[in-house]
């Protein structure tokens, strides 16, 4: 069993990371996830094909190959219906998402918040901060437009930077899963090194992409980058103030991750209209939540509640920040 030490603490205060090899088994914490996922896009398909999205099923490839050919057809749309998370505006009672089981015992894997709880102590919530990133080869996303950059590379930033800024206080963990491998040719994760430690810096509305980013200024990252290949059931541990990005794939097959996040029960998640829950608490087992299917309403009623009052914006610096000139 992978544990915690107060050496790797010590590393991740120092570094601003800290990198858990074979933390989780690829196969005993992974393989719910994988299968879960082939049929997310099994739905996926059939619903992309109802709204006459793409006209194919691709019924024939494997899931990886499957994956690309229908991101690239339906120029993204598909990337919706793996997200553990809603998008940012125009949301309705129909916006696709994926609350399903496997992902929710994930969250709570016992493993996974024994090292959590090394960081931010034992009264653990789960912050709705949450992704799955299935990136396929750059060469199926050529084609695509909306989605082109939101999955092909991870501009540079801090994860405090995406949250709203009543969390500033917040102990956020972002915990980052490995469930291919990542490389530098598949698009791994790469991170500054020590840039945690000068706290929240700028980030600037990206005129290049095609829906609305931010990032940080080339001229604040440092010139210490360094890329983190990782093995199936890997796991990153980042804090909110390390300055991340990561590659293109430049591979022939996906790679796919999951990013989750944790704080201190009590504290601002940055995101107040996504729910989150009590994943572990040993002052009060009872306040955990255990059962997947109340996740999943939970994430049903915000998107209810969303469609009538959309949700803020979590960008921090306005377009025309003068300091981004
Ligand atoms: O995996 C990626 O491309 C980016 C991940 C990231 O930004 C995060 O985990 O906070
Ligand atoms: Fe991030």
């Amino acid at each position: 069993m992978v544990e915690i030490t107060r050496e790797n603490l010590t590393q991740f205060n120092n570094e601003g990371f800290f990198v858990a090899k074979g933390l989780l088994d690829p196969e005993i914490d992974l393989g719910p996830i994988k299968a879960e996922y082939k049929e997310v896009l099994d739905n996926a398909v059939s619903d992309l094909q109802a709204r006459g999205i793409i006209k194919n099923n691709y019924m024939e490839l494997p899931f990886e190959k499957r994956i690309f050919r229908v991101i690239e057809e339906s120029n993204g749309e598909l990337n919706k219906y793996l997200d553990i998370t809603l998008p940012q505006k125009d949301i309705n009672s129909q916006t696709p998402m994926h609350c399903g089981p496997a992902v929710f015992n994930l969250i709570r894997n016992s493993k996974l918040l024994d090292a959590v709880e090394q960081f931010i102590g034992s009264e653990i919530y789960s912050n709705p901060t949450q992704h799955v990133r299935i990136k396929p080869p750059a060469h199926y996303l050529a084609g695509t437009t909306r989605v082109l950059s939101e999955i092909d590379t991870t501009v540079w930033h801090q994860d405090a930077g995406t949250g709203t800024s009543d969390a500033d206080h917040t102990n956020t963990l972002t915990v980052w899963i490995s469930v291919t491998g990542a490389s530098i040719e598949n698009g791994c994760l790469m991170v500054a090194p020590k840039s945690h430690r000068k706290g929240l810096a700028l980030h600037c509305h990206d005129k290049r992409a095609n829906y609305s980013r931010q990032s940080i200024p080339e001229r604040l990252i440092g010139e210490d980058r360094e890329p983190i290949e990782t093995n199936p059931g890997d796991v990153i541990f980042l804090s909110k103030y390390t300055m991340h990005s990561s590659l293109p794939n430049l591979s022939e097959n996906i790679r796919w991750s999951l990013d989750l996040r944790y704080n201190p029960i009590g504290q601002p998640t940055g995101r107040a209209w996504f729910p989150g829950f009590i994943a572990r608490s040993k002052s009060k087992p009872d306040s955990e939540m255990n059962d997947p299917s109340i996740w999943k309403m939970s994430w049903g009623r915000a998107r209810e509640k969303l469609t009538r009052t959309p949700p803020s914006s979590f960008q921090r610096w306005s377009e025309d920040d003068p300091n981004c000139a």
